[in-house]
């Protein structure tokens, strides 16, 4: 157990820590129909007329070994990393779902429209809920850094991950491509699936099929799945992972639509990584039962014979992958801040480059704004801000301050003075829900048009009435550069009303092209600034300070 001080094990260690995995019933049926009605087909005809005949794989075949065989070391080192990136998406993937423990196909989230959940929680009606309450606690030894609103660390992990199975994709398709190797996975005709079929039929009825020289070729249905994990699995987690971007999917609403919705691909995201798990869990027994020894040698010396040295190798490599997560564990809750520090180094630059230059360009429609819009953060508790709400806000004056040439202090009526813009964008929590509402409000460039910054102020930093997750007021920044784009607004207008007081009353930011956490709500005044370093604890925001979450989240 890592040592926690009472405030943050309130937050990562609460008192319940209750795990529940609930299905909607339909989908319940679904997943039963799907998994029982093959296995009954091939139970049925195993019992009518016996396990099928199973033709050789020719290319399989003793003596007549004329396709590609063996494996090449560039396949057996890609299948070495691949497998350690993959354990690392994985379980830094299941400590990122837990702190929204809900999976729906519709982007406004509404409670009880999930059609899976990973919380015993119903979402009570009779208080504020919020998403921040709403968080799960996932177990260490299962989710990466595990314990409970992890995500900051969660994704430095992901996110440094992703480039590894990449770039070991890349590798391994560029290899497939060069050498002849790829004609052991890509099928070449339709016969295939009638026979990955009869393969079926003996697994279904737990018996194994004569089983090719996996040296030398595969199985049908073995080869069907192996291409369906590469050229399936693997991109659409890849493309499903890129539309969950607000800088994508602002910038390219359309582009989510391909997997319905922007919720549909976070929960087709979760449904790889079921596949994965379950292609892991199969892949090993598989690979058990049909000659472990020999099977190791072909994958970790690339030999094929039955000495133990692939095996004792294979299982120290194994070890090491095991060894990774403890270290992985270590650096997560000892060195948080130089792991957040490394993923920014390693990320920031690509962004700048690539995410960061799409302006938010959304069309939603009135029709498309969410029933229900998920609130989050912790309501303000001084009586200034009360005195503010009894007084409908009229005595509100915003005060911009720090490196201008005009320091202003604007009521909410200066603020529509200035010019009055109306929007309708899909807001994403960093915790994974989404919602799209209605906005009104002052663009941000025009706000600074009228405050005039001061030569070498870079960094616009927005302070709220409200408390931050661990003591102190919540703060924000935003660099210049973003201020001015296009969607980027101080909003006192939500779905055609004033800004109601939970979703941050009066006067809140709208970042279309960032996560929720920057959107500083109840903001009491705005100060410019050299550079965010100045500011907290110097790395950009509350919850960047407190809890690693990223300066730039275009993802
Ligand atoms: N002052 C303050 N602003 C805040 C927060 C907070 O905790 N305090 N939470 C942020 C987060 S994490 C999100 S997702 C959005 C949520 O906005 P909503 O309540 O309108 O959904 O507000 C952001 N602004
Ligand atoms: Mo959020």
């Amino acid at each position: 157990m890592i040592p926690l001080t009472d405030a943050e094990r309130a937050v990562y260690y609460p008192a319940d820590r209750r795990f529940r995995v609930w299905i909607r019933p339909s989908v319940l049926i679904m997943i039963a129909m799907l998994v029982l009605v093959p296995l009954s087909v091939a139970w049925v005809q195993a019992r009518l007329w016996g396990f099928p005949y199973i033709a050789p794989n020719p290319a399989a075949m003793p003596g007549t070994a004329t396709g590609p065989h063996g494996f090449p070391a560039w396949v057996r080192w890609c299948h070495f990393f691949n497998l350690f990136f993959i354990f690392m998406l994985i379980r830094s993937g299941l400590s990122i779902l837990m702190d929204h423990p809900r999976l729906y196909f519709n982007d406004g989230c509404t409670p009880g429209s999930e059609w899976i959940r990973f919380t015993p929680l119903k979402v009570p009606k009779d208080r504020l809920w919020t998403a921040k309450d709403d968080n799960r606690y996932i177990s260490p030894v299962v989710g990466l850094p595990g314990y409970s609103h992890s995500i900051g660390i969660g994704r430095c992990w992901h996110f440094l991950n992703v480039y590894g199975f990449v770039l070991t994709g890349f590798f391994f398709v560029s290899g497939l491509l060069t050498s002849n190797q790829w004609e052991r996975l890509v099928p070449a005709s339709w016969g295939i699936f009638a026979q990955a079929w009869s393969t079926f039929v003996y697994y279904a009825n737990f018996h194994l099929p004569p089983e090719p020289n996996g040296f030398y070729g595969y199985n049908a249905l073995q080869q069907l799945v192996y291409f369906a994990t590469i050229f399936i699995m693997a991109p659409l987690a890849i493309l499903t992972g890129m539309a969950m971007s607000p800088a994508l999917v602002n910038r390219f609403p359309r582009y989510p639509r391909l997997f319905g919705g922007r919720q549909g691909a976070r929960s087709i995201h979760f449904l790889v990584l079921v596949g994965f798990v379950y292609f892991i869990i199969a892949h090993v027994t598989l690979v058990a039962l049909t000659g472990f020894r020999r099977n190791m040698n072909h994958i970790v010396l690339g030999v094929d014979n039955t000495s133990p040295n692939g095996m004792v190798l294979g299982l120290i490599g194994l070890a090491l992958v095991v060894l990774s997560w403890v270290v992985a564990h270590y650096i997560s809750w000892y060195f948080p801040r130089g792991l957040q520090h490394v993923s920014r180094t390693l990320t920031e630059p690509v962004k700048l480059l690539t995410l960061d230059r799409l302006s938010p360009q959304q069309r939603y429609t009135k029709e498309q704004i969410s029933p229900y819009f998920w609130p989050n953060g912790k309501l303000p508790v001084r009586d200034e801000w009360k005195q503010l709400v009894a007084g409908d806000f009229k005595d509100y004056r915003l005060k911009i301050s720090g490196m201008v040439e005009n320091p202003v202090e604007l009521s909410l009526d200066d603020l529509r003075a200035l010019g009055e813009e109306e929007t309708i964008t899909m807001h994403h929590c960093i915790q994974g829900w989404s919602g799209i509402a209605q906005w009104n409000g002052v663009p941000l460039r025009r706000l600074v048009e009228y405050v005039r910054p001061k030569p070498g102020a870079a960094t616009i930093v927005f302070h709220s009435f409200g408390p931050a997750p661990l003591g102190g007021h919540y703060y924000d920044t935003q660099s210049l550069y973003n201020a001015m784009k296009p969607e980027c607004m101080l909003a006192y207008g939500m779905n055609g009303q004033p800004l109601p007081a939970t979703y941050g009353a009066p006067l809140r930011l709208r970042v279309e092209n960032q996560l929720g956490y920057k959107m500083v709500k109840w903001i009491e005044r705005i100060e410019f600034v050299e550079s965010e370093k100045l500011v907290g604890k110097g790395e950009g925001g509350s919850n960047e300070d407190e809890e690693y979450f990223d300066l730039l989240p275009n993802i």
